[in-house]
């Protein structure tokens, strides 16, 4: 590898899931400067502000660097990785011997910017026979991905919207000039904004920075989006909105759906949600009569109650007015690396929660460990996550911890789940090695960016392909006499390795468990700027089978070709080109078609008729515990000083209630929850409602300070919020509708 100084080295901003192409030029270690790069194939230059400060990720305090275990009393010494790799795959092999490896959990696999390690992680789940695994989806998305698997046949059959070209661009719960999420989001919204024949409509409790920019913001009450949905789509039948050749041609069902909307009382759905019946309808009459919409539903919805049958009711609005596989609307799109689960039947071992595309839904994982049911979690696995600060009801995360009898996490600083952790492996920052996300979520053109390192390792840290490849090699799945023909052939040349690999494969087909570690270490071998890519070579070559098409249409002729680029691109590969028509095609339903109805959600939005308000006098205020801001990016920072403003991450409070509590502009609130309270800094605005508060996330984290002590800054979201208040069918949280209560403290 060669870092030199003073140039500009090509790689990816990691602190949302745009992964935006970036050049850092270098000095020394550190990022002097961090700019666009112009060349990236989906983020053509564009940044937001927060790219500019990925030196507090690269070069902050908060930096392990070496492998660490945890001692008698509780503090951690330093052990070489021999040592490590050795007593970490002890204590799994352990627990697999005496209990079975499905009472090994595994946890996360990736943050916003990092998949690559999680990909290889299957090969030691395989080894160790981990069949538990979760990971930040199962907080948020799985509901939507479930609701796609019973429209579309299968839940990785995911929609994207086209923004950059729908005549109407809904946001419903979602605020993208903060929160972006889909290529260039600020400068597709101004362009939105300023064409008069397009519109922008926003759903949300909060008069966001999107929300300003809208032609219609509808501020409903927080928690309410059920009866507006509900409402909208009432009003679409009304007014003879719906694409009836669409429904007659591309779904089957629509009947039972009709039925449950024709009950629906419009003004009165309206009222409950906060809103006029006027303006439910003129926003029916707007998506109703464009040409195009897609529609973009977040954490509004989906971390709210309802929220499943939020997300359903969201892409009836879709499905019922026919922009689905059309320019403008939403599409299949194709995957590179599969990013979501598959179906799986099983339920938890100790609560028999359903798996919602085949994850735990995070809200249960503590009731699965902490019990003394026999087929509870006994031991856990944490790879680029930070569940004891990121998921509900941290007090729970941290007994959960004490229940285990082994644990390991394997991150870039000392988290406050890795303080919790029998061992704490010392990962390579995402700009010391490969790396990729597998966010590969756009339509008609898809692509992929792999990242090459443009720093060596900091201290004794290493990449997480290399972690796995050694855990293999000790838990014994992995050997000289597998790999030596395998790299010897890869060596003689691609088709030698083709050839030797498949038939390999062929003869012991319980090598298809080891893929990803297995290819590391022969194909790997062979390349002279580091083995991680090759368990893309694999993708490449699935890719080019299952989808030739797209592939080729992308101008590769086969798998090799398309993995050579990907290797040798430094900003981005399209891999994937499809026709609109292709969506239709994409449905896995044996009889082609979407299927309408989903008998548990119809169910569920019949029931909103009766349904009353849950306002509590105890809890007068609905918290939102975790709102994306400029001053946010998830826990990727830990240093606070990479914040120029809202450095605190103040509590926003509407003038009106800070009035009746007796808050004032800059001075200090408790807010008190069922499950925690915590001190705030106040900040009145009249963006938000009256009765509506809301907290950043990714604040609370702990972070060393200039003389080595530890310094929290701002309130951790999840002290505040119950693992319990959940979505009854996915299990996903309900942070943005916390029932909370103000006091003001005295300064
Ligand atoms: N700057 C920044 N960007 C990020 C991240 C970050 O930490 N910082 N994190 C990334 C990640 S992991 C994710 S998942 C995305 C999330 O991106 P978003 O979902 O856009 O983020 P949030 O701000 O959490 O929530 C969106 C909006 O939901 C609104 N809301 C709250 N309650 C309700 C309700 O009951 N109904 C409706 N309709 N809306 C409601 C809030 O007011 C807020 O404006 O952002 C990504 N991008
Ligand atoms: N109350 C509340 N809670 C929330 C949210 C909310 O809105 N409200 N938002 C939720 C959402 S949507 C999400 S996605 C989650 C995110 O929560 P998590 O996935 O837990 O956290 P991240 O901050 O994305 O990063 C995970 C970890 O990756 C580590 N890391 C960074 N680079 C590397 C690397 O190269 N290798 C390794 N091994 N580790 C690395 C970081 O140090 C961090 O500990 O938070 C959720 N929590
Ligand atoms: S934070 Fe997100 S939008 Fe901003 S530069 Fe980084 S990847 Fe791009
Ligand atoms: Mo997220």
């Amino acid at each position: 590898m060669t870092t030199v100084t003073g140039e500009w080295h090509k790689t990816a901003c990691v602190l949302c899931s745009a992964n935006c192409g970036v050049e850092i030029k270098l000095e020394g270690r550190r990022f002097a400067r961090v700019r666009g790069d112009k060349d990236h194939v989906e983020s053509k230059g564009y940044t937001c502000e927060k790219a500019l400060r990925l030196d507090h990720y690269q070069n902050g305090r908060h930096r392990l660097t070496r492998p660490m275990r945890r001692t008698d009393d509780g503090t951690y010494e330093p052990v070489d990785w021999d040592t490590a790799i050795t007593e970490v795959a002890a204590g799994f092999a352990e627990i697999r011997d005496a209990h079975g490896g499905d009472k090994i959990f595994y946890y996360g696999g990736g943050g916003q910017g990092n998949h690559l390690g999680g990909g290889y992680s299957s090969s030691t789940r395989a080894a160790l026979g981990i069949t538990y695994v979760s990971n930040a989806l199962a907080q948020e998305k799985t509901g939507e991905f479930w609701v796609d698997g019973q429209l579309f046949g299968s839940s990785t059959c995911h929609t994207t919207g086209d923004y950059e070209h729908a005549d109407v661009a809904v946001f419903w719960g979602k605020n993208p000039w903060q929160s972006h999420g889909f290529p260039r989001a600020r400068v597709t919204l101004k362009e939105i904004a300023k064409d008069p024949d397009r519109h922008l409509i926003v759903i949300d409790p909060k008069r966001t920075e999107t929300a300003d920019l809208a032609d219609i913001h509808l501020q409903l009450k927080p928690g309410a989006d059920g009866w507006l949905l509900a409402a909208l789509l009432a009003a679409l039948m009304d007014a003879d909105l719906i694409d009836e050749d669409f429904l007659v041609e591309r779904t089957v069902g629509f009947d039972e759906v009709a039925m449950m909307l024709a009950g629906i009382d419009v003004a009165d759905y309206a009222r409950r949600a906060g809103l006029t019946e006027d303006e439910v309808r003129e926003t029916a009459r707007v998506i109703g009569r464009a040409g195009s919409v897609s529609i973009f539903e977040d954490l509004g919805i989906q971390m709210a109650p309802h929220s499943t049958m939020n997300s359903y009711l969201e892409k009836l609005v879709v499905l019922l007015t026919g922009n689905f596989g059309k320019p403008g609307g939403m599409n299949l799109h194709t995957h590179l690396g599969p990013l979501f689960g598959r179906h799986d039947d099983r339920t938890t071992p100790v609560t028999g929660h359903r798996l919602v595309t085949g994850l735990v839904p995070c809200n249960v994982i503590p009731d699965e460990i902490i019990t003394d049911h026999p087929g509870r979690f006994r031991a856990m696995l944490v790879e680029s996550g930070n569940p004891a600060h990121s998921l509900a009801e941290s007090a729970r995360w941290r007994e959960a911890f004490e229940a285990l009898d082994f644990s390991v996490v394997i991150d870039v600083a000392m988290t406050e789940t890795a303080r919790l952790a029998d061992y704490v492996l010392p990962a390579a920052s995402q700009y010391e090695k490969w790396e990729a996300t597998f966010f590969t979520l756009e339509f008609p053109e898809n692509s992929f960016h792999l990242r090459a390192p443009i720093l060596e390792p900091e201290g004794d840290t290493l990449p997480e392909p290399e972690i796995h490849a050694r855990l293999c090699r000790e838990l014994g799945v992995i050997t000289d006499e597998v790999v030596d023909p395998l790299r010897a052939a890869a060596e003689a040349g691609r088709d030698e390795f083709m050839g030797a690999f498949f038939m390999a494969v062929a003869e012991a087909p319980e090598l298809n468990n080891y893929l990803p570690a297995l290819l590391y270490e022969s194909l790997g071998a062979t390349f002279d700027d580091g083995p991680a890519p090759a368990a893309l070579w694999g993708l490449a070559q699935r890719a080019a089978m299952s989808m030739p098409d797209s592939v080729e249409a992308a101008g590769f002729a086969n798998g090799d070709e398309l993995f050579d680029a990907i290797h040798t691109g430094r900003s981005g590969v399209v891999f994937s080109v499809d026709d609109h028509d292709v969506t239709f095609d994409r449905i896995v339903h044996a009889d082609g078609k979407i299927h309408l109805a989903i008998a548990e959600l119809l169910a569920e939005a019949e029931g909103l008729a009766g349904e009353t308000s849950d306002r509590h006098d105890d809890w007068p205020f609905i918290l939102a515990a975790g709102e994306r801001r400029s001053s946010t990016a998830n826990t990727i920072f830990r240093d606070p000083d990479w914040r120029k403003k809202d450095r605190d991450g103040a509590l926003h409070v509407h003038p009106a209630d800070a009035a009746s509590v007796g808050l004032v502009d800059g001075g200090k609130a408790r807010i008190i929850t069922r499950t925690g309270e915590a001190t705030a800094l106040v900040e009145l605005r009249d963006t938000m409602q009256p009765g509506f508060i809301s907290l950043p996330n990714g604040f609370g984290v702990d972070h060393p300070g200039g003389d080595g002590d530890s310094v929290v800054t701002g309130v951790a979201p999840n002290e505040l919020t119950a693992a319990d208040d959940r979505d009854w069918f996915a299990g996903t949280p309900h942070h943005k509708h916390v029932p909370a209560r103000l006091e003001p403290v005295a300064s």
